[in-house]
C-alpha cells in the first residue's frame, strides 16, 4: 500500500461520491491480511444471520471487528458492541484496516464498525438494500474486496430505480461517500474460483464504517 495519498487517486465509477481504486491491495498485502484473518477467525467465528421478521437465513455468514458490530435482529437491524452468538466483545479492527480507513476514508475521526462478509457457497449473494443504520451519514464508506470478484451493483434512492452492476476483484476497495451514501447496492452474484486467495473458495468483503457522530 502506498504510503501517502501523492500518487493515489481513485477511478471514476459514474456514480458521484463512489470511488474505486482496483487493486489498492497488491498480492503480498493481501495475504498478509487473509492470515491476519484466518487467525482471528479462529476464536471469532462467523456465524449465518438471519433476516428480521421473517428469520429466513441469509446466504452468507458474517462477524465483525470493533468498538460496535452490524447485527441482524429479529426486530431489525442494529449495532451492538457484543457478539449475539458468544456475547463477547468483538476483536478490535486490525491495524491494517485503520491505515486503509485513513489512506482512503479523508474522516477526522476512525472507524467504529468492520463489518465482515464471507460469501462462502456459490449460492451466496446480497439483495438491494441501502446502508442507513448509521449516525454518522457523512462519514464514507469503505469496501475491500478479498478472494473471487463478485458482480456488484448499485442503484438509485429508491429501489425500483435504475442501476447498473460492475465487478469487484481481489485487492478492490471501493470508497462511497458524499451523494452516494444512501444508494442501493447489493451483490448479484460470486464468480466462484476466479480466485485463489480464500482457503476453501468464496469471496470476503470487509466493510470499514463510522457509526456514531464523533464528539
Ligand atoms: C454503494 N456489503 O455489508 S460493500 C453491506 O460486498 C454491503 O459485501 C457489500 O453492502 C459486500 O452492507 C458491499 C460496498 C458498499 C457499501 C455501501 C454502499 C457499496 C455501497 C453504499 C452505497 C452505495
Ligand atoms: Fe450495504
Amino acid at each position: 500500500m502506498p504510503k501517502d495519498e501523492s500518487c493515489l487517486s481513485p477511478v471514476e465509477t459514474g456514480f458521484d461520491g463512489i470511488g474505486l481504486y482496483p487493486g489498492l491491495l497488491d498480492g503480498p498485502a493481501q495475504r498478509a491480511l487473509m492470515a491476519e484473518l484466518m487467525a482471528a477467525l479462529e476464536t471469532e467465528r462467523p456465524y449465518r444471520p438471519h433476516m428480521p421478521r421473517t428469520g429466513k437465513p441469509w446466504s452468507i455468514h458474517q462477524m465483525n471487528f470493533g468498538d460496535l458490530g452490524w447485527v441482524s435482529r429479529p426486530d431489525g437491524y442494529a449495532y451492538s458492541s457484543t457478539n449475539p452468538v458468544n456475547t463477547r466483545k468483538w476483536p478490535a479492527i486490525p491495524p491494517a484496516l485503520l491505515a486503509l480507513w485513513d489512506l482512503v476514508g479523508h474522516y477526522p475521526a476512525p472507524p467504529e464498525c468492520c463489518l465482515v462478509n464471507l460469501y462462502d457457497t456459490p449460492k451466496s449473494r446480497m439483495g438491494l438494500h441501502r446502508d442507513e443504520d448509521e449516525a454518522a451519514l457523512d462519514a464514507p464508506v469503505v469496501s475491500l474486496s478479498l478472494g473471487d470478484t463478485c458482480v456488484f451493483r448499485v442503484g438509485g434512492f429508491a429501489r425500483g430505480d435504475k442501476s447498473r452492476s460492475f465487478r469487484l476483484a481481489s485487492g478492490d476497495v471501493l470508497v462511497i461517500g458524499g451523494p452516494s451514501r444512501l444508494r442501493y447496492h447489493g451483490v448479484d452474484r460470486v464468480i466462484f474460483g476466479s480466485s485463489r486467495l480464500v482457503p476453501g473458495g468464496g469471496r470476503i468483503n470487509l466493510t470499514l464504517r463510522r457509526v456514531t457522530k464523533p464528539a
